[in-house]
């Protein structure tokens, strides 16, 4: 079969690209329609571009992506605990639009202090992901010290990843690699989505690993004794940092309209830790 990149299908990325989907869920659309692999990347490659050049305001607010299948936890019989595999987890506080569910107890006290032991050595200023380049900077938004695990880096990691794979049905592999935050007193992180921006000429190369990001779970680890929430400025929802807790939140598209703006408030007394997990569309690498 000749496949050729006609003006149909040009338009047809172009409206993908302008909805905010991702190029990994593009690239699945065109295999599952019988595109050779080889054509289908190529296609991307001369076509996928230039969308992402387009400026934001572009960009198509009610568009959800095509589908899409969310992390989320079963709560259809309204449970008071969730059963993760090794361990039950408390279901605190559910909000639907956007979809938020604080969990208690999803970690235990001695896991959080192992976290925040093996992290600790490993702190620097946090960095976010710049989606002007698909590089990484410093932010002076976000005033915490940050790192990184691997996935499966050791057992604790890997239990800890396996549970939360269980509570929120989402693959183990289409999770990143755990990150870990310190926020001494007056450390904050401002307001902001955790989505990479399609309008952005770096997300494309962000999203070629494991597409959008669909979910974050904010695992707290200690307890400051004054301020240090995790707020939700428009659903004037805040969340208070317990530790072994989290606030688990989804958003079906890259957008402001999912509601999902949300940010770690000044710690006002003592320090806060968190372990933040972040999901995405497909398979991270
Ligand atoms: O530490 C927090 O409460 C917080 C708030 C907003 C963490 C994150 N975002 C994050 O890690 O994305
Ligand atoms: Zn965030």
């Amino acid at each position: 079969m000749v496949q050729v990149i006609t003006p149909e299908l040009r338009r047809w990325l172009q409206e993908q690209a302008t909805a905010g989907y991702s190029r990994q869920s593009v690239l699945d659309a065109l295999l599952k329609a019988g595109w050779q692999p080889v054509l289908a990347a190529s296609a991307l490659e001369s076509e996928w571009d230039a969308t992402q050049r387009q400026p934001s305001g572009l960009v198509d607010a009610a568009s959800p992506m095509p589908s899409q299948r969310l992390p989320d936890l079963d709560l259809s019989l309204s449970p008071r605990q969730i059963d993760a595999g090794d361990r039950w987890v408390d279901v605190i506080a559910t909000l639907a639009n956007p979809r938020v569910v604080v969990l208690g107890q999803l970690l235990s006290g001695e896991e959080c202090d192992a976290l925040v032991a093996a992290a600790r050595p490993r702190m620097a200023r946090s960095l976010t992901v710049q989606t002007q380049t698909g590089g990484e900077e410093l932010n002076p938004d976000r005033t915490s010290q940050g790192m990184f695990f691997r996935r499966g880096e050791t057992e604790l990691i890997a239990r800890i990843e396996a549970r939360i794979a269980r509570l929120v049905n989402w693959p183990v592999d289409h999770g990143e690699g755990m990150q870990v935050l310190h926020y001494g007193t007056g450390a904050q992180y401002k307001p902001h989505y955790d989505y990479f921006d399609p309008a952005q000429p770096g997300t494309a190369s962000i999203l070629r690993r494991g597409g959008q990001r669909v979910a974050t779970l904010v695992m707290y680890l200690s307890e400051p004794a004054r301020g240090g929430g995790t707020t939700f400025p428009d659903a004037g929802l805040e969340v208070a940092p317990v530790r072994g807790n989290a606030v688990f939140f989804s958003y079906d598209r890259p957008h402001p309209a999912t509601g999902t703006l949300h940010g770690g408030a000044p710690v006002v007394e003592g320090e806060k830790w968190v372990a933040t997990k972040w999901l995405r569309e497909s398979v991270f690498e």
